[in-house]
């Protein structure tokens, strides 16, 4: 356990809610450090981490001598302990629409493509190519909702001029869409991703960036 300064973010360079974290996290200029856990090794399995995050997946925040789980609550948790800059607005239906953009990458579209369903398929008897063409579908699908709900707003980012938790949680997706062979031509979500990636938050969280990237 940490003590009341130190912040220690348990995550993976690849992985899309660790670098979910990692954004909000420089977002908000908080010093940090990293540990790994290899997923493919199925290191966030080990003992020591499930006593971290019983449920084997990262990320996993120490933060206030305090374990969080859960990227999109770590999110909130950031934003909520420090308010600045912001990643939600102060407006309750604009931020309702901000929740439900981002839950629609969190909730409806990456708990169906992460490593443990997929290895799921592959015990029912899927193939790689099967399983891969199993996550672009859910990504596809999940991109084109995302990018009807961010439709009536201008930019540069999803919910215009102020970044928010929907661009924290889109720009990772778009990560995996790439991975996956995934379609990601959808409304404005790639200039988003570009006008995103020209801030030093989400070029310090790109996973290249990240020390345990291979
Ligand atoms: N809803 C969780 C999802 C976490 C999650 O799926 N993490 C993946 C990496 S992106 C993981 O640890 N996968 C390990 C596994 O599937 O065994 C969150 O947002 O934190």
């Amino acid at each position: 356990m940490t003590d009341n300064t130190t912040i220690i973010l348990h995550g993976f360079w690849r992985s899309t809610a660790s670098w979910r974290v990692r954004i909000a996290l420089e977002w908000k200029g908080l010093g940090w450090s990293n540990v790994p856990h290899h997923l493919r090794l199925g290191e966030q399995r080990a003992p020591e981490y499930l006593a971290l995050n019983p449920q084997g997946f990262v990320p996993a925040l120490e933060i206030g001598g305090d374990v969080l789980t859960q990227s999109l609550a770590i999110c909130e948790f950031l934003d909520e302990t420090h308010a600045q800059p912001p990643l939600l607005p102060k407006d309750a239906v604009a931020r309702a629409k901000v929740r439900a953009a981002a839950q629609v990458i969190a909730c409806d579209t990456h708990p169906l493509q992460n490593l443990k369903v997929l290895k799921m398929l592959k015990k029912l008897g899927l193939d790689q190519a099967a399983t891969d063409g199993w996550a672009a579908e859910v990504i596809e699908g999940g991109l084109e909702v995302f990018a009807s709900l961010i439709a009536g707003n201008d930019g540069p980012y999803c919910f215009g001029e102020n970044v928010t938790l929907a661009d924290v949680l889109l720009v990772p997706q778009l990560g995996n869409a790439r991975r996956f062979g995934a379609r990601f031509d959808f409304g404005r979500i790639v200039e988003v991703e570009a006008a995103c990636m020209k801030l030093p938050a989400f070029i310090a969280a790109a996973p290249e960036n990240q020390p345990d990237a291979e």
